[in-house]
């Protein structure tokens, strides 16, 4: 299955983690990495008062599940020494998000898919059109309309 993976950080060396992030995601079992987008600068948005993120995202082939997959997000995320447990919207090392996976749309609790606040995030969303210019959201339509619509 084809995923979107949205990684952002805004503590310590960013990209350093970022690119880590993406190394470590290469090695987990079940999870290729079939491109990177750029890494761009961005304003912090729901708590505003923290440094600015550096965000992407990556584009995997997959054979884990949703579950299993954002299990091993969460396992990257740790091992890269991200401690949880602060402000909601806040700082965080590293930060891992499973966008899309295929055309499923899922929630239940702990795991929402396509990632419920992405149609509204400009710094998910851009580096998702330049990964996947047609990419349909599953039940938000294209990404690029969704962008222009935060125009
Ligand atoms: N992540 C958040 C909250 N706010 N702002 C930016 N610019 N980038 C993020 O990755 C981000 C955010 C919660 O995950
Ligand atoms: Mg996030
Ligand atoms: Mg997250």
């Amino acid at each position: 299955m084809r995923a979107y993976v949205g990684l952002g950080s805004n503590l310590g060396d960013r990209e350093a983690t970022l690119r880590q992030a993406v190394a470590a995601l290469r090695e987990v079992p079940g999870v290729r990495i079939v491109a990177v987008s750029a890494f761009r600068e961005t304003d912090p948005v729901g708590f505003l008062d923290q440094p600015r993120f550096l965000n992407g995202a990556a584009a995997i082939e997959t054979e884990l599940s949703p579950q299993e997959l954002l299990a091993a997000l969460l396992e990257v995320e740790r091992g890269l020494g991200r401690i949880r447990g602060g402000e909601r919207y806040g700082p965080r090392t590293v930060d891992l998000d499973l966008l899309v996976y295929g055309d499923v749309t899922l929630a239940e609790p702990g795991l929402e898919i396509p990632h419920p606040r992405l149609h509204e995030r400009r710094f998910a969303l851009e580096p998702l059109a330049e990964l996947a210019p047609g990419l349909e959201i599953p039940g938000k339509g294209p990404v690029e309309a969704l962008l222009a619509e935060l125009n």
